[in-house]
């Protein structure tokens, strides 16, 4: 990919503003003859999976441990304006993303761990404890939203592997299918998309696995079936839909990090002091306020996660 030129997600912030998310909602409406009107018993759009066979497992209990300073953001918002480059280098990926099969889903557990396995993603569901946490969630872009995620601690999925002593780092990886995942045909992505984390951050009490968002199974531009959410750290690192958890020794090399690693690095914890060589982190965007606000020491979790980073100073923690 062109690491100079402009990348798509440098999309001016004007572009996140609800005027255009309006103009471009009603785009679509009009796309499928809907604008107007439901003329002709027409469905809606159906940007939520009506037979995601987990549906019934929501909504799911909130934890309220976890507070908010700000409003959520719609969920209008939150599921039509994306970065998932599976599905294209740009924001407006929900209608591409519907081509994804979510069932079967299996996800394969291996590495250092005594219990490797595969599990479909509803027996999983079964035995994970459901809940509700609302998160900030920050992307290096400087925009950030407040969502509703629900689903379990990734501390309960990595005591299901059971890890072995040797183990230091998790990694992750996303489906490979560039058959309905059209952006894995640019070969020049070292697809599939990899994430990496400490196994100490992977069982930090923030560790989240998503599963549903607003009381409802997650949506496929989203990440279904199952996507990470590390909320003190860049958005990049919170991968989606996972196909692969593994228990490592070595550090994993996460996909941003292989394309570019001066300015994606391993631990891009947020803070607002560290800039990316395109974008300040001082400000961010609350996507669908019109309010910039100033940027929070590790997006405003240092009370749980700064523990983690003592004695390693000497690495690139924030970028
Ligand atoms: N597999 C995969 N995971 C991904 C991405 C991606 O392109 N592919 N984009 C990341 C980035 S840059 C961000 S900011 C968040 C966006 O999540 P959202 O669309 O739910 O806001 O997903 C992250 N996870
Ligand atoms: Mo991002």
């Amino acid at each position: 990919m062109n690491i100079i030129g402009k990348r798509a997600w440098e999309m001016p912030e004007h572009l996140a503003t609800p005027e255009h998310l309006f103009f471009n909602r009603r785009q679509v409406l009009a796309g499928l003859g809907l604008a107007g009107g439901m003329a002709g018993g027409l469905m809606p759009l159906p940007l939520r999976a009506e037979e995601d066979p987990s549906a019934g497992l929501y909504p799911v209990p909130r934890n309220s441990s976890y507070v908010l300073d700000r409003e959520l953001t719609s969920e209008e918002l939150v599921s039509s304006y994306n970065n998932f480059y599976e599905f294209g280098s740009h924001k407006r990926i929900s209608a591409a993303a519907q081509k994804l099969p979510i069932r079967p889903w299996v996800l394969k557990i291996d590495g250092l761990c005594d219990n490797p396995q595969e599990i479909g993603i509803d027996d999983l569901l079964k035995k994970m404890p459901l809940e509700e946490r609302l998160y900030r969630h920050r992307c290096v872009e400087a925009w950030s939203m407040a969502v509703p995620w629900s689903g379990f601690a990734l501390a309960e999925l990595v005591k299901l592997a059971s890890p072995k002593a040797g183990a230091k780092y998790v990694r992750m990886e996303t489906f490979q299918n560039p058959d309905v995942a059209t952006g894995q045909k640019q070969t020049w992505y070292p697809w599939p998309y990899v994430e990496g984390m400490t196994l100490a951050e992977a069982t930090n009490e923030l560790a989240f696995m998503a599963t549903g968002v607003y009381g409802k199974p997650l949506p496929k531009q989203s990440g279904a079936p199952l996507r990470l959410a590390l909320p003190w750290k860049y958005g990049f690192k919170s991968i989606k839909s996972v196909v692969r958890i593994s228990f490592t020794e070595t550090r994993p090399v996460s996909f941003w990090e292989e394309i570019a690693a001066s300015e994606y690095g391993f631990w891009a914890n947020v803070n607002p002091d560290v800039p990316h060589p395109r974008w300040s982190q001082a400000s961010e965007e609350l996507l669908g306020t019109g309010e910039r606000r100033p940027t929070l020491l590790f997006n405003g979790y240092g009370e749980q996660v700064a523990g983690l980073y003592a004695g390693l100073e000497n690495e690139p923690l924030y970028m």
